[in-house]
């Protein structure tokens, strides 16, 4: 697998990398191509540094929407050796592809590489495969917000696909779905008491689901509960998410995958799906930016206020406090 090997900057080369690459430097060796330009604009919006935003911009024009598909599922069901031979089939259709791993456990990771979650191989350096961790615990919503900035970038920097991984535990299946075009759920024959083990919301995120691990025994067993699980699902929707085997460990049942992921990409295109999600999702993102703008606000006023900070501990009243700090406007 010819994987870029991602930026790590908890390396002493990193530090040295980041340090010579300066602000005004960024924009220019972007859109050069970069690399480290790209690695490093990703760990601004990853830490929310603001001053990303300039480069954000002025690359609007130039931006194309990557394909993004998301991996998710309990831990250790195969989500990075399938991603691993996603990427290999990607290539050899001559695509460009980025992968982010994202996990809602760790803080922002700065690009290091979260212990062995990645099957990654540093040996082969291929331009067109960018591979990076991503956390963002402590930015409350950050973590989609960070995806979000992520993707734009890969998009601007030229890459085809997106594929995010992420470990399905709390919420963060439920905000890859929100980020993602196409959500692949990724399950394995031993699921404790079978199909019922699965977490409640996993059924209405996922547009396709793989039984992996279909090397070992009950996975038709799997596959026939949860086909008659999703039969149970109200009538309407018009995708039918399909249920596919896959042995990611021997690389079997890749194609069929991507062949589902792109019939998913058609029918959200031909049935005008695809233009009511990008809608939907960007008022989300406004409303979570706007989130993020005001809770910045409010925090550095009671930082740097503490006659208020001291009203507010005597009186004990947030709501008014946080009020009357949004309503003196932008002037703080
Ligand atoms: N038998 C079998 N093992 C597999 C298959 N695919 C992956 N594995 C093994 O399952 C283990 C976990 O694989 P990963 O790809 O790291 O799983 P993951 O879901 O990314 O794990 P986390 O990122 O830690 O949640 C590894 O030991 C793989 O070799 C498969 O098709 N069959
Ligand atoms: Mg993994």
């Amino acid at each position: 697998m010819d994987w870029w090997w991602c930026w790590d900057t908890t390396s002493p080369y990193a530090s040295w990398a980041s340090s010579e690459l300066n602000d005004s430097d960024l924009e220019s060796r972007f859109r050069s191509g970069d690399v480290r330009a790209l690695a490093r604009a990703i760990s601004m919006v990853e830490r929310r540094d603001p001053s990303v935003r300039v480069l954000e911009e002025s690359l609007r024009a130039q931006r194309r929407a990557p394909g993004v598909v998301g991996f998710t599922g309990a831990p250790g069901t195969g989500k990075s050796t399938l991603v691993d031979g996603v990427v290999a089939l990607l290539r050899k259709k001559s695509s460009s592809v980025a992968v982010l791993a994202t996990d809602p456990n760790s803080p922002f990771t700065g690009g290091a590489i979260l212990g062995d979650r990645i099957r990654m191989q540093r040996h082969a350096l291929d331009p067109k495969v960018f591979i990076r961790s991503m956390g963002a615990r402590g930015h409350l919503g950050g973590l989609s917000l960070a995806t979000r900035e992520a993707i734009r970038l890969l998009g601007a920097f030229g890459f085809d696909e997106v594929i995010l991984e992420t470990v399905g535990v709390g919420q963060s299946e439920l905000e890859v779905a929100a980020v993602a075009g196409t959500t692949v759920v990724v399950l394995t024959p031993n699921l404790g008491d079978g199909v019922q083990m699965i977490k409640a919301g996993i059924l209405e995120i996922a547009d396709i689901f793989v039984v992996n691990k279909a090397d070992l025994d009950g996975h038709v067993r799997v596959m026939t509960e949860l086909r008659s699980m999703l039969s149970l699902a109200p009538r309407g929707q018009i995708w039918k998410p399909p249920i596919l085997a896959t042995i990611a460990a021997k690389q079997e049942g890749i194609e069929e995958l991507w062949a589902a992921v792109l019939a998913h990409r058609d029918h959200l295109e031909s049935s005008g799906r695809a233009r009511e999600l990008a809608e939907q999702r960007l008022k989300d993102e406004t409303g979570e930016v706007a989130a993020e703008i005001a809770r910045n606000r409010v925090r550095r006023a009671l930082d740097e206020e503490p006659a208020l900070a001291e009203r507010l501990l005597d009186e004990g009243t947030p709501y008014n406090t946080a009020e009357e700090i949004l309503d003196r406007g932008r002037q703080i």
